[in-house]
């Protein structure tokens, strides 16, 4: 796992000045302290900012110590204005100051205070004491990137609103500002629209869920439901505006629509009625191009943009199948009419519909990278997750690309070695990976590089089925994704970051949040080097000198609060294992296994993490020199 190799070649972690994620951009420590007592007031400076001042209120209420005012006098009060009226701030940028006297944040607009109020909600301890010391410090600080999203596939498995709540409540808590619902897709149709109701009586039911990994066609034939009235929806969306996320809904199509088209089956080519789909993977199912097709889309949109007040709607458009279309007479004769000589380009004549039709909404159009197939009109925004070429392409012609790779950014993953890990779609996507994630494409102008508008984070729920695997999936993956999207690349650095997010994920504990346990990190002073240049999940190989006699060891867990446990026999750890309570000493005569845990103070346990010492291994290559 390259996190050891990593952590071998750095050895201490310092302590971070303000334990911030995201990285804000500018940090001028100061020299006092602030003390924070109970009783303090949040004091907006006018109406715009009062809601945000409201929020922070209510999170001191709980947070803050319980403590009366001070003896000394009145508690010096947080003050939040909105008329910063400082360009470099943009919308979102806020300048918040923690002086002996008092706090301010500062802002052009409330999106700015509402984050400044994240910052300083992370700067105050997780747990509140009699009253809390603050470091005076002032922090500058506005986003990388306009678009900073966030995922999630209600279709596959389905997610009551509560759980959206929270999810749409963490991410606005790392500052994310995008909220893309799937809403519909093979297995479920989960929006209600009042001018087509079987979408909700058909089709947001199916009879059985695959069970098993890939490939699996085994179903355990219970009926799973679920979907959202328009009431819901408007709940989710207000609450999401109240957070400064915009919520993108995703209606997929002409493909992953099998859910739509049993509901109403003359959406297809052939008519014909049959099941929503049981399995994952892909259907060849597809909605035929006629006119009452066009006619369904363009109703759906207009309810769609009733409900959603944000810019833009997403139409899908990801692996379509052309099956169909091949078999249908109707679709030769639209290719005779239209001049389309290829398949694949009917699906560019499909999306040339639906993307007039949005924009006579007023809505701008957002769709998967695979809608150029056939050539989509220019102003398109591409959410680039297959071909990652699209992005600068467009970008080079003056169109919008959002970033989220299948890989790098798609949380369905699995975050380890499978082995430790629930089941999963696979892959690997480990939290140093998401970190590591430029999504800026090379070689663009900084004129072209502004039309790379973000990133974002897939959370496809195939494999999800319940809440606390969900937070487990998106913790603390989100956390990395939140700062590739905000933190400028230059100023990242994993080892800052993991020193940074121990207290993230110990006021998630307290919260109940089932998020991944980091990996236990590994230092060694001494070790000689590297033996494998590309690790294994879970495991690190240094190669040591028997003539040392034995190495240092250090174990490293973000997690401050908890416990970790080591073994060096070969065995596997358990928290009854011996407990690390600093540096310790692995002779060097033998080849030995270290594995470690981390236990957490509710009892549970983190994935183990391993490494091997081989002594006098070879041949080595040293971290970095590529020799
Ligand atoms: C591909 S990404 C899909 C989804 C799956 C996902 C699984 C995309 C636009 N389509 O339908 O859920 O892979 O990782």
């Amino acid at each position: 796992m390259l996190v050891f190799v990593l952590a071998f070649s750095s050895p201490a972690l310092a302590d971070p000045t303000v334990p911030v994620v995201p990285l804000p951009r500018e940090i001028v420590p100061g020299a006092c302290t602030y003390t924070l007592q109970g009783g303090v007031t949040v004091q907006a400076h006018d109406t715009k900012a009062q809601p945000i001042a409201t929020m922070l209120s209510e999170y001191l209420r709980t947070h803050a110590p319980s403590s009366g005012a001070s003896p000394a006098g009145p508690n010096p009060a947080i003050g939040l204005s909105d008329t910063a009226n400082d360009p470099q701030l943009g919308v979102e940028g806020y300048r918040l100051t923690i002086g002996g006297e008092g706090i301010s944040i500062a802002a052009n607009a409330p999106a700015g205070l509402f984050y400044g109020m994240q910052t300083l909600e992370q700067l105050l301890p997780a747990t509140p004491a009699a009253s809390d010391v603050l470091r005076c410090v002032a922090i500058t600080d506005w986003p990388a990137y306009r678009w900073r999203g966030i995922h999630l596939d209600v279709s596959r498995h389905f997610f009551p609103v509560s759980v959206v709540e929270q999810y749409i409540d963490l991410a606005a808590r790392y500052k994310l500002n995008v909220f893309h619902w799937h809403l519909t897709d093979d297995q479920g149709w989960r929006i209600q629209l009042l001018k087509y109701p079987k979408l909700t009586e058909i089709g947001d039911c199916r009879d059985g869920t695959q069970v098993g990994g890939e490939g699996s066609t085994a179903t355990d034939g219970k009926r799973y439901c679920g979907y959202y009235t328009q009431d819901q929806i408007r709940e989710v969306v207000a609450y999401a505006k109240a957070r400064f996320v915009t919520v993108v809904p995703e209606i997929d199509m002409p493909g992953h629509s099998d859910a739509a088209i049993a509901a109403y089956p003359w959406l297809s080519c052939d008519g014909k009625q049959h099941a929503v789909r049981e399995l994952w993977g892909v259907s060849g199912e597809v909605m035929c191009p006629t006119e009452r097709t066009f006619g369904f889309i363009n109703d759906e949109i207009g309810e769609l943009t009733k409900l959603f007040p944000g810019p833009y709607i997403h139409i899908g458009g990801d692996e379509v199948v052309t099956d169909a279309w091949q078999a249908s007479p109707f679709v030769h004769a639209l290719m005779a009419r239209e001049h389309i000589t290829k398949y694949s380009d009917v699906q560019g004549y499909f999306e040339r519909r639906v993307i007039a039709m949005v924009r006579a909404h007023g809505k701008q159009v957002i769709g998967w990278d695979d809608i150029l197939s056939g050539g989509v009109p220019s102003g398109t925004t591409l959410m680039v997750w297959d071909d990652l070429s699209t992005a600068a392409k467009g970008a080079k012609k003056g169109d919008d690309a959002v970033i989220n790779p299948d890989g790098p950014l798609y949380f369905d993953a699995a975050q380890g070695d499978q082995d430790f890990e629930p089941l999963s779609i696979g892959g690997l996507t480990t939290l140093e990976m998401v970190y590591d994630y430029d999504p800026m494409p090379t070689g663009l102008t900084p004129q072209q590089q502004a039309h790379i508008i973000g990133a974002q984070g897939d959370v496809w729920a195939e494999y999800i089925p319940t809440s606390d695997h969900l937070f487990y999936m998106l913790m603390p993956r989100e956390l990395a994704l939140a700062e590739l999207c905000w933190t400028p690349r230059s100023q990242m650095d994993w080892f800052d970051f993991l020193g940074r997010i121990g207290p993230q994920l110990t006021r998630m504990e307290d919260e109940g949040l089932h998020f991944r346990i980091p990996d236990v990190q590994f230092s060694v002073a001494g070790a000689v080097a590297l033996v494998d240049p590309h690790p294994l999940i879970n495991e690190t190989d240094l190669g040591v000198s028997a003539s040392t006699g034995s190495v240092a060891v250090d174990l490293f867990e973000p997690m401050s609060s908890t416990m970790i446990h080591y073994t060096i026999d070969g065995s596997m750890p358990t928290a009854k294992s011996p407990a690390y309570q600093g540096t310790f000493d692995v002779p060097t005569g033998q080849n030995t296994t270290i594995a470690a845990i981390a236990v957490t103070s509710d009892g549970r346990v983190s994935a183990p993490a391993f490494l091997k010492l081989i002594v006098n291994g070879g041949p080595w290559v040293l971290p970095g020199s590529g020799k």
